[in-house]
């Protein structure tokens, strides 16, 4: 099997996991684009959202909302790349949630003024 994500499922490859349930996984982002960056898949391969059945998607929005919850983030971007030209890197369906911190105090990395 050649899918990341499916091999962090099957505890092949370590991740952080944030939340497991029969359909979904929750876990962190191996590079954060910030504290808490975190992916949100559902336990069915498809490589893109229109490939899942939608009762393999029903957890995928609570997760997400649990996520910001536990992180306390106030600001956050929840993202879903589709395709290549999109910018999806890997072809298992995840959703980002990446906490949008005011300030860069205890990040490591530095944010553009926006
Ligand atoms: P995307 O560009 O939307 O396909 O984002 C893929 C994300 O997956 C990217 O932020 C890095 C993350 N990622 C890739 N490989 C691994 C891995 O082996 N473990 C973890 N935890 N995350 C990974």
């Amino acid at each position: 099997m050649s899918c990341i994500f499916c091999r962090i499922i099957k505890g092949e490859i370590p991740a952080l996991k944030l939340f497991e349930s029969e359909k979904t996984l929750a876990f962190l982002d191996i590079g954060p684009l910030s504290k808490g960056h975190a992916l949100v898949i559902p336990k069915y391969h498809g490589a893109k959202l229109a490939d899942i059945p939608d009762d393999q998607l029903s957890e995928i929005l609570p997760t997400l909302k649990k996520l910001v919850t536990a992180t306390g983030a106030t600001d956050y971007n929840i993202l879903q790349n589709n395709g290549t030209i999109a910018h999806q890197q890997v072809h298992h369906v995840h959703f980002h949630m990446i906490p949008k911190p005011n300030d860069t105090e205890g990040l490591g990395i530095s944010w553009p003024a926006t």
